[in-house]
């Protein structure tokens, strides 16, 4: 009985309403029907759904039944300061408006900031700023188009998919397209992805040339069609697009929006446009339900989107807002359901109808009807979020072959990426990098220096240990015997270490690369065996040259000593002249460290190493090997403590230089290369090299000088140091040459690098071995075991004397011979003094005058010694000083020095 009751009351209720007049509500639109200075023009498809969604609301008797919706709507043009005077229009214009429908962003921002002055209710269909989101400033705004923070997780997700670590948001300056940048960059640090941004106002040529500069490459486009017609051109003309750029631009623009229309006057063609716009991604919420079932309306979105295209004449992809047709035609819904609900829930005083805009009690029921609003549309659900937000599904499209194909859709609530794989490239390779693909290239030494230099490294350390049995085969023979081949040997160990060495400092090669995690140990290795090398190489010579100094110094004193009052007034001449010399200055004072005062003058280099040959003295005695090895030992604990001390505060590591970038020649891809040099560092390493080399080179300059001042020594158990004094020279020059070029002219050029060190290491190690170790195998070699004893008898003959010794015989013979011969002119000179004062004896005319006679000869025989003495010779002089105080006969000098010669031969004099 109730039921049929109310049954009754409701269809007379419909009944009356059909048949009484109805009361119209009115309402405000503005729809941007052009773009004018950019923006949407969505009023295009939009302004024909609303009066579709009208007329179907007004055609249902179920809802606002009694009541008509009218719209009044203007042309915005996406312009707001012309929406602001159509929204006095709408206010100061009877009729009464109840609510306000707006599109476009910048509109729907002054619309719904100022709305709430009049208590009125704004629902936007076509407002996609984040901005419109805040409750505070749009208290009472509801939109159905979803905002475009909505698609920012969808373009993250995309860009996770392909690796895209980096990109770059180029947009307009408007607040719609601030606020959705700053919401993906802050999603996108979020994630660890780099972002960079550029915008521009108008025209986007300077921020494209940015771009450019940037290396921009995956590029996220945030602005008004007209706006995105004009960076596609710039891109065309900049070259920012195709293989190596991928751009993301708004889903919204209609399908053909990159044709250029003439009266935008771009500086491209369709096809030029066409070319930039191909592959490119776009990403939009989704606006029309793809699903068949009815919306409130009675229609599938389909079904909403066949009827929509009916009213255009042209192409439905060029018409603007036809996307979000769906939203405007929802957004009428919304409208009237929450009118309807408002109605419902009005105190029965109070009618819609008498909506004015002081009535905050209608206002309020209206906001909470429409905050309530949820029903199925032909964009799909609509309810509204807190903040008066649609959620939607986002759906990506590529543009491929002049069109768009959906790529798949992304659900923001779940995080669900469905994708359908069928995304293209250009050339069909995979996604673009995000940037200039940058590949390090290890600068190593190329293969051409390398293997050279090890197989010459290989053949002197096999050399190194033919020569060491060689000479332990041999060892019994004087020439090694007499040599120190225990120092020798120690010079055999130094000389392979540092070939060794080149080993290591060759790497990384081009063939051989060094782990990271080995290259510490590598840098100590190479360091600490060239250092421990050359300290044992170079140490065994230095040690060689030293101890001839102090012997040559020891016998020289001695000998200085024993003759000093009898050599004195003959020397003291010229002595004094060359004292006064700098050098002599300074090779006193170096004689002075080495710990005793060498007199070695430069009398006559020659004669002076003979006449010590000639004696039987300390430089003939055996030397013990202990006496090389301490000072190798001290040499080489030198070393060890300053490795130690290096490696324990301040440890060699792995360093990366970098050098410009260069584009390979024969590579398609999108990469460049760094040459990156590695290198051994150390915190202090300016201070470590300049120990260890300043240490070096005072043994360099030290030992070139000790083999210098004893050049002419010959001892009879260093029978090589003539050519150890050589090797120094040699090793000497080398190294001081080759450090600073090393260190200071071609750092950084590791092939002219390596090639210096191993052409110093090479040459030093062939060259004193070949010195020191040539000479004694070619004796070996040449001559007989026997000879060697024969020469320890003492008895040597013609044909083992050497061409030096030939020589000095021959001069000091001739020598003799002269001064023979003026000994003779004296003793006739005497004989006639004599004969002379025998005749003035005779006359007895007066002793006197005799006695004066005899004192006058005396002292002309005396100056004239004197004369002879400053010849160029000691040897000279010493058998002439022999012959005057022992009245040996001169031509005594010559048989002795026969005697010395037999005495003193040995087996340096067969070498040198
Ligand atoms: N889908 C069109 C959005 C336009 C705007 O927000 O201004």
């Amino acid at each position: 009985m109730f039921v049929s009751t109310s049954w009754l009351l409701l269809w007379g209720s419909i009944v009356w309403a059909a048949t009484a007049e109805p009361v119209t509500l009115h309402i405000g639109g503005t729809f941007p029907m052009e773009s004018g200075s950019g923006g949407w023009a969505g009023g295009e498809a939009c302004l024909p759904a609303v009066q579709m969604a009208l007329e179907d609301v007004n055609n249902r008797l179920d809802i606002l039944p009694g009541y008509v919706l009218n719209m009044t709507n203007h042309n915005s043009q996406c312009q707001p300061g012309l929406a602001m005077q159509q929204l006095y229009d709408f206010l100061y214009k009877p009729p009464t408006k109840l609510m306000l429908l707006t599109g476009c962003s910048p509109v729907t921002t002054v619309i719904a900031e100022a709305a709430p002055v009049w208590k009125l209710v704004v629902l936007s269909y076509g407002g996609s700023s984040p901005a419109l989101s805040n409750r505070n400033r749009f208290p009472t705004l509801f939109r159905t188009h979803p905002s475009a923070n909505m698609q920012n997780p969808t373009r993250i997700h995309i860009m996770e998919k392909f690796k895209w670590k980096r990109f770059t948001i180029l947009m307009s300056v408007e607040e719609v397209f601030v606020t959705t940048a700053k919401d993906l960059e802050a999603l996108a640090r979020k994630k660890g992805i780099r972002v960079d941004r550029q915008s521009f106002y108008g025209d986007p040529k300077d921020a494209m040339k940015t771009l450019q500069r940037q290396d921009a490459r995956i590029i996220v486009g945030l602005f008004y069609v007209t706006e995105a017609r004009k960076v596609l051109c710039q891109a065309y003309h900049h070259g920012l697009y195709g293989r190596r750029y991928v751009w993301f631009f708004i889903g919204w623009y209609a399908d053909t929006w990159y044709y250029p229309p003439p009266e935008e006057h771009l500086n491209c063609t369709a096809e030029q446009m066409a070319a930039a716009a191909e592959y490119h991604f776009t990403t939009e919420s989704v606006m029309l339900s793809r699903d068949n079932l009815p919306a409130i309306s009675d229609m599938t979105g389909m079904q909403f989107q066949e009827r929509l295209t009916r009213h255009f004449q042209k192409e439905t992809a060029n018409v603007g807002g036809f996307p979000e047709a769906p939203l405007a035609y929802d957004a009428v819904w919304a409208l009237a359901l929450a009118f309807n609900c408002t109605r419902n829930n009005l105190p029965s005083h109070i009618r819609l109808e008498n909506f004015s805009y002081d009535n905050k009690i209608i206002a309020d029921t209206l906001f909470q009807c429409v905050k309530n609003t949820s029903f199925r549309g032909v964009s799909g659900k609509v309810m509204f979020s807190d903040s008066g937000d649609r959620i939607a599904r986002t759906q990506i499209e590529q543009m491929q072959g002049g069109k768009y194909k959906i790529m798949g859709y992304y659900d923001t609530t779940s995080g669900d990426l469905e994708w359908y794989n069928k995304e293209q490239w250009l050339n069909g390779r995979g996604p673009p990098p995000d940037s200039t693909v940058i590949k390090k290239h290890a600068m190593t030494v190329s293969n051409e220096f390398y293997y050279p230099t090890i197989f010459f490294s290989v053949l002197g350390i096999l050399a190194c240990v033919l020569i060491y049995i060689f000479t332990q085969k041999h060892r019994e023979r004087l020439v090694i015997f007499q040599s120190q081949p225990e120092c020798n040997n120690i010079l055999l160990i130094g000389c392979s270490l540092c070939l060794f060495s080149l080993f290591l400092i060759g790497l990384p090669s081009d063939d051989i690369s060094v782990p990271e995690s080995l290259f510490p140990f590598l840098c100590h290795a190479r360091v600490t065996i060239l250092l421990f090398g050359f300290t044992f190489a170079y140490g065994s010579m230095f040690a060689k040259v030293w101890i001839v100094h102090r012997m040559g110094a020891t016998e020289n004193q001695q000998l200085a000593s024993r003759q000093k009052d009898e050599l004195k007034p003959l020397l003291s001449n010229f002595s004094e002249k060359e004292e006064n010399t700098p050098w002599e200055g300074i090779r006193t004072l170096i004689s002075t460290m080495v710990g005793r005062q060498a007199l070695m003058r430069k009398s006559s280099g020659q004669a002076y190493g003979a006449l010590l040959e000639k004696r039987n003295t300390v430089l003939n005695q055996p030397i013990s090997p202990t006496k090389f090895y301490v000072i190798v030992a001290a040499l080489t604990a030198v070393d060890i403590f300053v490795c130690f001390v290096w490696i324990l505060i301040d440890p060699l590591h792995l360093t990366e230089q970098k050098f410009p970038l260069f584009t390979p020649a024969d590579s398609e891809e999108d990469e460049m290369i760094m040459p990156v040099l590695q290198q051994c560092q150390s915190n202090q390493q300016e201070v470590w090299i300049g120990i260890i080399m300043g240490f070096k080179c005072l043994l360099l300059v030290f030992g070139t000088f000790l083999s210098y001042e004893t050049r002419n020594l010959k001892l009879r158990f260093i029978n090589d140091s003539r050519f150890v004094g050589l090797a120094i020279y040699n090793v000497a020059v080398m190294t001081l040459v080759t450090a600073p070029v090393v260190t200071l002219l071609i750092h950084g050029k590791v092939d002219a690098n390596f090639a210096f060190i191993s052409l110093t290491v090479l040459i030093c190690t062939y060259i004193s071995v070949g010195l020191i170790y040539g000479p004694k195998i070619r004796h070996i070699i040449k001559v007989p075991p026997s000879a060697d004893e024969v020469q320890q008898n003492g008895n040597t003959g013609p044909a083992v004397m050497s061409k030096v010794d030939q020589k000095r015989y021959d001069m000091l013979r001739k020598e003799n011979e002269t001064l023979q011969k003026q000994i003779e002119e004296k003793e006739r000179k005497i004989h006639e003094c004599r004969e002379r004062l025998e005749q003035l004896t005779m006359n007895s005319e007066t002793e006197d005058m005799n006695a004066q006679l005899l004192r006058g000869s005396n002292k002309q025989l005396a100056e004239d010694n004197m004369t002879y003495s400053t010849a160029t010779t000691l040897t000279t002089t010493i058998p002439l000083i022999d012959l005057q105080l022992n009245g040996t006969h001169p031509g005594q000098i010559y048989a002795n020095d026969n005697d010395d010669d037999r005495s003193s031969t040995s087996s340096d004099e067969i070498l040198l």
